[in-house]
């Protein structure tokens, strides 16, 4: 038989070294499977939606850095691909997403299912192509591949059954990946940087996904120049552990000494990131230099006094050897107080969290961080989840922290923790899960983990709430609205699906409970802890609208006639328990 187009693509995406595949089958993409299984090279995972199958291979792409591969069918299937593709396109994760076509010879007819790959995908994907000809199969695939791994994001090959399944023209498969180069600024720039540092009194840095490979150098010139350092949300898991210096996150998350630091310091050197929220960067009182191999990044959410393109691990290298060390050690000491005294107050609802009932997430998160392995990977749903993550589930240089931190869509956490199972295998994979997030993606693709008997620990986070929204509510002074619902027992669920259910009530379950469902490897566990739906968590720096905010939110609520839960909310978060 002579080779299909559809074997072309899958000969290509596995020399890309694609692994997996993760998707709904269907109409145009049939002669897409069925090649796939001529092939043999590549896993297809079926998935019962496909937005579960791209969180899934997002993860999977990030961590491992090779190419993913997903696909939908037809229009509907082609759509669910969307947010997920967002996801990957903000979390810089190579994906290619075969998208099922209609028929070659009905295109722009309005035809069952019909639509617009390149005007649909627009927002989302970096390179969109639609296959109509095989004469383009390996021009297409081949662009679809290098652009996914080399700009980091999704592209889109939309197939339509026909082009699929006729025959490939007699043309090479192979192709080339180039090797990354070293991106380091130019010299009289590089010389400008050195004399800013040595001039600067303090200096401070604030690094974010761009130190995950030179995470080793940016600590060392933390050390070198008595440099506190902060980091966003993507750049904890790289910057936290073993890191002297550490003094946590700015941001609406925020903890530690971070906001201080970045704000009192003569120097700030910000490192491989795009930290969004402009109002937690200090103003013109401290000079600002910042550092990415993406030149959009330099300067979009914060005036700069330089701004540099080059990737962290050589730039810093780089600079080691050139800067003077410094020797007044009193910033860096008074921030690491700062930061010390701030992880104090976090220890409160931990150390008292075994005597209070309903139970505190902080006690939850820091309870599994202690019984998980050191190798284990943790997912947060966005949600309060993120809190927790970011507060109370300790790093290390094996351990890996996910979420879709940069797109923010709920329901990330449990198809994330499934594809790094895949990937992984043996490695703990926990998905910190927002009961909001579970019941609008997770439940269903609980079966896919059930099937496979994938070992995906799920902890339910079950307050009965869209409670990040709650609390952004009464942060915007309004009276809380559209967040409450009621759950099912989800661990009953869970059992009555095929796997195994934990459901937590008392916090003196919560070790015994959690280390139940660590240690079960026959497949995915649901462990339902009914937590406390008023735990709040502020921000180590709130601006002032924020105060503003909950005084607005918890005067209109009193007023009308929501006293007794003001109250328990203000008990149950100024330590009075
Ligand atoms: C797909 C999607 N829909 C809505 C939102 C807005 N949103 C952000 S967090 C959140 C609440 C999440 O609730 P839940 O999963 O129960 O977690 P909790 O905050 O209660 O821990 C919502 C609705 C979003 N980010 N993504
Ligand atoms: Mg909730």
């Amino acid at each position: 038989m002579s080779k299909k187009v559809a074997d072309v693509l899958w000969e290509m995406l596995a020399k890309a070294g694609v692994k997996r595949c993760y998707g709904i089958v269907g109409d145009a993409l049939n002669p897409v499977v069925d090649a796939l299984s001529r092939n043999g090279a590549i896993e297809f995972v079926p998935v019962r939606h496909e937005e579960y199958g791209v969180f899934a291979a997002v993860a999977e792409a990030y961590f491992t850095g090779n190419p993913v591969a997903v696909c939908g069918t037809a229009g509907p299937g082609v759509v669910h691909l969307f947010n997920g593709l967002m996801d990957a396109r903000k979390e810089a994760a190579p994906i290619i997403a075969i998208a099922g076509d209609v028929e070659s010879s009905l295109i722009d007819t309005s035809t069952l299912e019909e639509m617009n790959p390149y005007k649909f995908f627009e927002a989302a994907s970096l390179y969109t192509a639609r296959l109509v000809n095989p004469e383009q199969a390996r021009a297409v695939i081949n662009t679809a591949i290098l652009t996914a791994v080399l700009e980091k994001g999704p592209t889109v090959l939309s197939i339509p059954g026909d082009v699929a399944a006729a025959d490939a023209p007699d043309q090479p498969t192979d192709f080339t990946i180039a090797a990354p180069a070293i991106l380091r600024p130019a010299d009289s720039d590089f010389e400008k940087l050195v004399r800013m540092i040595d001039e600067a009194k303090t200096v401070a840095i604030f690094g974010g996904d761009g130190c995950r490979e030179g995470r080793d150098q940016v600590v060392e010139l933390a050390c070198k120049l008595k440099a506190p350092v902060g980091y966003s949300f993507r750049g904890k898991q790289w910057l936290e552990h073993e890191n002297p210096n550490a003094v946590g996150m700015t941001g609406l998350m925020g903890y530690g000494g971070a906001y201080n630091a970045l704000h009192e310091a003569d120097l700030l050197l910000m490192l491989g990131t795009d930290f969004p929220f402009s109002e937690f960067l200090p103003g013109t009182s401290v000079k600002k230099v910042q550092i990415d191999k993406n030149p959009k990044h330099i300067g979009r959410r914060t005036a700069l006094d330089l701004g540099l393109v080059g990737d962290i691990k050589s730039t810093v290298s780089a600079l080691l050897p050139a800067v003077r060390e410094k020797t007044d050690g009193e910033f860096l000491e008074r921030q690491i107080a700062h930061t010390e005294s701030f992880h104090k107050r976090l220890q409160h609802y931990v150390e008292k969290g075994p005597a209070i009932k309903p139970i505190r997430p902080e006690f939850l998160a820091a309870t599994l961080s202690e019984l998980a392995s050191d190798d284990a990977m943790f997912f947060a749903d966005t949600g309060t989840a993120c809190i927790w993550l970011a507060r109370h589930i300790d790093g290390g240089r094996n351990r890996r922290l996910f979420g879709s931190f940069s797109w923010a869509s709920m329901a990330n956490a449990a198809p994330n923790a499934f594809g790094c199972a895949l990937a992984y295998p043996g490695r703990q994979c926990i998905a910190l899960c927002g009961d909001g997030g579970f019941t609008m993606l997770g439940m269903g693709d609980l079966l896919t983990q059930i099937e496979r008997r994938t070992p995906v620990v799920q902890v339910i986070l079950n307050n009965e709430k869209y409670d990040f929204v709650h609390i952004e509510q009464q942060e915007a002074g309004i009276i809380p609205s559209g967040v409450e619902f009621k759950n099912p027992n989800f661990a009953k669920v869970a059992e009555a699906m095929g796997a195994k259910g934990i459901r937590i009530e008392d916090p003196e379950d919560v070790r015994e409970g959690l280390a139940e469902a660590l240690a079960y490897k026959d497949g995915p566990v649901v462990v339902d802890a009914v937590v406390d739906p008023l735990a709040l968590a502020m921000p180590s720096h709130s601006p002032f609208h924020t105060v503003k905010g909950f005084t607005l939110s918890f005067a209109k609520q009193v007023l009308s006639g929501r006293v007794d839960t003001v109250i328990q909310e203000i008990e149950r978060n100024v330590g009075i328990v």
